[in-house]
């Protein structure tokens, strides 16, 4: 048969190197054909999980960045710096984790959506118009979010004034000064050419962009064991090369947008200057309990047990 999965960027980006690396895997172990859907062809992320949940599709990347109103406890990403910033924790965690790959599981299959897999795409910079080194300078400075009521709070909470968008308002709404800022990881600020329409990049250490594979629940749970065990297989050696892509890609990610704007200034914020933003992560938590209950909270519980294991290795 020929199944279709859709994810949200272009086939030369992360999500597109994972879908890639799938689609050979299945293709060369089976009869079975992939056709890849990079973003822009069938829609924002709202539209391709909406596919996915119809059936339409039978694999979908979208990141927890828009899932986050589907499924209140995917917001968990967002709570900043809880995850770990070494490749080593991340990977420990992403493999390792049960809140991950068993809690969430249950969590998506209540909508129709069967997980595969969740994968870190790089630490999250900010880019802006003018420098800042303290919450106070984010006053009144729109910055972009993934539409995830979580996000929302988190950039209140670092002083800013937070506008959710769909990806595709993004650069257009930083040309003609909608918005002043935005958030992603250094490969897409590159490929998406966000340097062009940013004057400064600022290393807060707040997050690493997280997304999610996963498939029709329908689809996957008519399918044979046999290809059920090939998708799994599939999904962990795009896994194992996805992980092993990503080391120094930032880097390179950075050298890239240096050669092309020299000018942008490239701001690490200190221990001492991540203080107070760290300190609003608090405030985050909370209301990500909040929106969650009991559930969230399980699994926050959960997630943070998960976390202690995988950096205590
Ligand atoms: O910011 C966004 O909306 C996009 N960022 C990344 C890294 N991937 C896809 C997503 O749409």
């Amino acid at each position: 048969a020929t199944w279709r999965y859709a994810f949200e960027e272009a086939i030369t980006d992360v999500q597109g190197v994972y879908a890639t690396k799938f689609k050979e895997h299945i293709e060369a172990n089976s009869d079975h054909n992939i056709q890849l859907f990079p973003y822009g062809t069938l829609g924002e992320s709202a539209d391709t999980m909406e596919q996915a949940q119809a059936g339409l599709l039978q694999f979908v990347d979208q990141s927890p960045g828009f899932t986050g109103s589907l499924i209140p406890e995917a917001q968990v990403f967002f709570i900043p710096y809880l995850l770990p910033e070494t490749h080593e924790a991340l990977d420990s965690f992403f493999r390792n984790s049960k809140a991950i790959n068993e809690d969430f599981k249950e969590i998506y299959a209540q909508h129709g959506l069967e997980l595969l897999k969740m994968f870190p795409e790089g630490e999250v910079v900010i880019t802006t118009q003018e420098p800042f080194e303290k919450p106070a300078d984010l006053n009144g400075v729109k910055i972009r979010v993934m539409t995830n009521p979580l996000l929302v709070e988190s950039y209140k909470a670092f002083g800013a004034t937070p506008t959710p968008l769909a990806w595709g308002e993004v650069y257009g709404g930083l040309q003609t000064n909608i918005i002043q800022g935005q958030e992603n990881p250094l490969f897409w600020v590159e490929s998406a050419k966000m340097y062009e329409v940013s004057d400064v990049i600022t290393f807060t250490g707040h997050n690493n962009f997280t997304t999610a594979v996963m498939a029709n629940k329908r689809f996957f749970d008519g399918l044979p064991e046999a290809d059920q065990a090939l998708i799994h297989e599939a999904m962990d050696v795009a896994f194992d090369h996805i992980m092993e892509y990503q080391k120094g890609l930032s880097e390179r990610s950075l050298e890239k947008i240096l050669e092309q704007k020299p000018e942008i200034e490239v701001v690490r914020l200190t221990e001492e200057q991540r203080a107070p933003f760290r300190a609003a992560a608090k405030e985050v938590e909370a209301k990500y309990i909040e929106m969650t209950g009991d559930s969230g909270k399980a699994l926050l519980e959960q997630f943070k047990q998960d976390l202690e294991a995988a950096t205590a290795e």
